[in-house]
């Protein structure tokens, strides 16, 4: 029996050596220590033996299996300690790999170029007035000199919310709100989105413009030339070609649009899309106040003069930029939008 307990220990310890994972070696522990396992079934003769040897035996057999229980304690550590060091291998990470570059917001550039408009007009003196987007007929037209089934309306197309409510087609509507609400001598922008419904290179249903307005006694039609003229050179450059044009406006009269040569074709492209081939590109109307708006707000056409101007932000965005679609400031791609 003795022998057997000897043979057992050489074969377990020779075993343990062999595993090669935890759970290897936890089988071998059920195989020789577990309560039906070698040892066990080896000490069921235990009892017929004298009680010397028995006690001898007995001995003997704790030693056996406190041998193996180290062995086995000895294995699962280096094994586990093996896994742990793979584990970490895997694990490691390198602190010298460049990191990723968080992206950046910026702004869009149809705020860039809205920042800098307010920022010529503020620096002349100019105050920024707000007006809301849904607007009332009366504000969007009828105040504004084009009565109900005017053939102006057709100018503007429009999204009308109810018979009375729209999506405002312009930044007019600000001139009258903030004529009504104060008095002259007054000199105001009101920049913000206007609706229409139109869509090609060169129109989008929302675009921003900026309505510009100065109101007192003695203010000429020179005033509003040298007043854009400032602006346009601030804004493009002191070479830039300009051209007012005679036009018409219900609420102002006389009436022009300015025109800047287009930077797309440089003036002279027959086959451009963006100017049509006209080498101009239209970017703002303008003109004196119609005493019919005067009257309209309260004031007295006799004693008040002014101009009023109305420019699209977009249109400039392109000249600035040399964008030939319009549409390509509202298409959220980030390759594009990011270049500026
Ligand atoms: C008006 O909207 C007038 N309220 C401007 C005005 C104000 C005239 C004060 C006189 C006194 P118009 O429809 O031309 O005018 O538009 C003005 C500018 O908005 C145009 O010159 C153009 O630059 C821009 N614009 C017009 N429609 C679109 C569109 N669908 N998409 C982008 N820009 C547009």
């Amino acid at each position: 029996m003795k022998k057997r307990l000897i043979e057992i220990r050489d074969e377990a310890l020779s075993s343990i050596k062999g595993v090669s994972t935890p759970d290897e070696a936890n089988a071998l522990r059920v195989r020789y220590l577990g309560r039906k396992g070698e040892i066990s079934t080896l000490l069921k003769g235990l009892g017929a033996l004298d009680h010397n040897l028995r006690r001898e035996l007995g001995q003997e057999t704790n030693k056996v299996k406190t041998a193996i229980e180290e062995a086995l304690n000895t294995r699962i550590k280096e094994l586990q300690c093996a896994l742990d060091r793979e584990r970490l291998k895997k694990e490691r990470i390198d602190t010298t790999l460049p990191g990723r570059k968080p992206y950046r917001a910026k702004l869009h550039p149809i705020t860039t170029v809205m920042t800098e408009v307010e920022d010529i007009f503020t620096g002349l003196g100019f105050s920024i007035a707000e007006g809301p987007e849904l607007e009332l007929d009366y504000y969007n037209f009828e105040s504004l000199n084009i009565p109900k089934d005017h053939p102006a309306r057709d100018m503007q197309d429009t999204f009308y919310i109810s018979k009375d409510l729209l999506l405002r087609t312009h930044t007019s509507p600000v001139q009258v709100r903030v004529m009504e609400a104060g008095k002259p001598p007054l000199r105001v922008i009101a920049p913000g989105t206007v609706y229409r419904r139109d869509s090609d290179v060169t129109h989008t249903p929302m675009f921003h413009q900026v309505e510009g307005f100065m109101v007192g006694s003695g203010v000429t039609f020179s005033n509003l030339k040298a007043v854009l003229t400032h602006f346009l050179e601030t804004l493009f450059g002191e070479d830039v070609a300009v051209r007012f044009r005679p036009s018409f406006f219900p609420f102002t009269e006389p009436s022009a649009e300015v025109d800047i040569q287009c930077v797309i074709c440089g003036g002279g492209g027959s086959t451009c899309r963006v100017c049509k081939g006209t080498g101009w590109l239209e970017i703002l109307g303008a003109g004196m106040i119609h005493p019919n708006v005067f009257k309209s707000v309260g004031y007295d056409p006799e004693t008040v003069s002014g101009f009023a101007f109305g420019l699209g932000i977009e249109r400039i965005a392109m000249l600035k930029f040399g964008i030939d679609d319009i549409r390509l400031f509202f298409e959220n791609d980030l390759r594009f939008i990011t270049q500026f």
